[in-house]
């Protein structure tokens, strides 16, 4: 890949529409536009043009061109725009047209984005926010994402560096004096209040980042509980539709089943497992168990169900945050409804539907109970967890070091930032760039 050529792509997704987005970006973006459209238009203006070929004169397509030249443009290079219409065999001829001159060739998915960065248009953690955004299916995952998009992370990120620069420069101002009595002393007592108070901001962020990788990733929640209380059926009736088998033959899940769904514009899993019962000898059943178990302990929210017309063992495998009563419609001695008054306890009727959507409210409130608060939380990616982690750990054994290791101490707090400026991508970032820009598609 070759960072001095011009790219194409179409910017807008592919297949038939009204109108495609050709993005173009490099040094031939200017030389290409005046052949195909002619006097490129006033920057960032739109002009309506007619597309020629350049050898036949032909016209391709009639189109509205954008002209953006550098380093105000969105990769910092020279881009050209051609909203053409949507036509798979009018992109086909210019791409055939833009593929004559040497250097010009189409972009490798996340170039764009890639130039963007190389040329200080955005940092390493806008471009997560943005591959975020771009694969966003709900309404908390797209605040999430256009917060670190547009910079909000990144400032905090930058405030935690620009503290540690601070604290690095007090600590290399007495290190020339400490030959002078005190000096060495004084600059530690005063920097330790400030490492610890920045410790404790890194220390509450790293805490919540579990909680705001959840927002991303979908919260999990797990219908379990004994073969035949209805498991299935209440699943299939939060998700809407029939994606779980329903059978009066216990243990007819066997596989756990997941369905996404959004609630309170947050991504949920639901995973319908197999009943759990002691003391079967069917093979598969006894896998499907096993699989339930490993869900039960994964899981973000466990909802465990029973029914009065089976024997519910031991009760919940693993605390459960909903315990759900079904087949309250078989009810008749209310004496033998749910003693343990620890956990929820929802009464619902999978068959008649009483309770279903009480039930849902409540397990709405847990969802957001479980992600609220998180869309402007700063560490969102395992990735900017473990960096921010290693920072924290330099900054421990900076405290540990007295008057007479204060070089030390400055060392233990420059290995800090360095890994704050890890995040952002101010450092390191060539290492990175792979993993990240493979997330992109064509286009972006
Ligand atoms: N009477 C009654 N039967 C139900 C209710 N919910 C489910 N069932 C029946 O209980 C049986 C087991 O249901 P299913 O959803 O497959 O249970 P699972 O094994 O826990 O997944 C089926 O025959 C359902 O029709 C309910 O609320 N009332
Ligand atoms: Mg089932």
């Amino acid at each position: 890949m070759n960072r001095s050529d011009t790219i194409f792509a179409v910017s807008s997704g592919s297949g038939v529409a009204g109108i495609s987005v050709i993005r173009m970006s490099g040094p031939a973006s200017q030389k290409i536009l005046e052949l195909v459209a002619g006097t490129p238009p006033k920057p960032r203006l739109a002009s309506v043009r007619h597309l020629r070929d350049p050898s036949s004169q032909e016209v391709i397509d009639q189109a509205v061109v954008l002209w953006m030249p550098g380093p105000n443009s969105a990769t910092g290079e020279d881009v050209a725009e051609f909203h053409v219409h949507g036509s798979i065999a009018a992109i086909d001829a210019l791409f055939r047209i833009f593929r004559r001159y040497d250097g010009v060739r189409p972009a490798e998915a996340g170039e764009f984005s890639r130039r963007a960065l190389m040329n200080d248009r955005m940092d390493l953690v806008e471009a997560e926010g943005l591959s975020d955004l771009l694969q966003a299916k709900t309404e908390a995952q797209r605040r999430m994402a256009t917060h670190h998009m547009l910079g909000g992370a990144s400032s905090i990120y930058e405030s935690w560096r620009g503290e540690l620069i601070s604290i690095q420069a007090r600590l290399e101002a007495a290190i020339d004096f400490v030959d002078e009595e005190g000096v060495a002393d004084a600059a530690l007592a005063e920097v330790k209040p400030r490492t610890l108070s920045l410790v404790a901001r890194l220390e509450k962020a790293v805490a919540e980042s579990d909680r705001a990788g959840v927002l991303r990733s979908g919260v999990k929640v797990v219908f379990a509980g004994p073969p035949n209380v209805g498991k299935s059926s209440l699943l299939n009736l939060v998700a809407a539709r029939e994606a779980a088998i329903v059978s009066s033959r216990p243990g007819t899940t066997r596989d756990v089943i997941e369905v996404s769904i959004v609630l309170a514009g947050v991504p949920v899993i639901l995973m319908d497992t197999a009943g759990l019962r002691s003391g079967s000898d069917d093979e598969i059943e006894n896998i499907g168990m096993t699989r339930a178990r490993s869900e039960l302990a994964g899981a973000d929210i466990v909802i465990w169900i029973s029914s009065p017309d089976v024997n519910d063992e031991q009760g919940p495998a693993v605390p459960a945050a909903i315990r759900v009563l079904n087949k309250s419609d078989l009810l008749t001695d209310k004496s033998i409804r749910l003693r343990n008054d620890e956990e929820k306890t929802v009464e619902i009727s999978a068959r008649t539907g009483a309770g279903v959507n009480a039930f849902i409210a409540e397990l709405e409130g847990l969802v957001v109970d479980r992600v609220g608060g998180m869309e402007h939380a700063t560490i969102i990616r395992a990735r900017q967890k473990s960096v921010v982690e290693d920072s924290i750990g330099h900054l421990h054994e900076s405290l540990t070091h007295g008057a007479e290791q204060i070089e030390l101490a400055a060392e233990c707090v420059r290995k800090a930032s360095h890994s704050i400026a890890r995040v952002t991508g101010r450092v390191d970032v060539e290492d990175l760039l792979g993993s990240i820009f493979s997330e992109f598609c064509i286009g972006k």
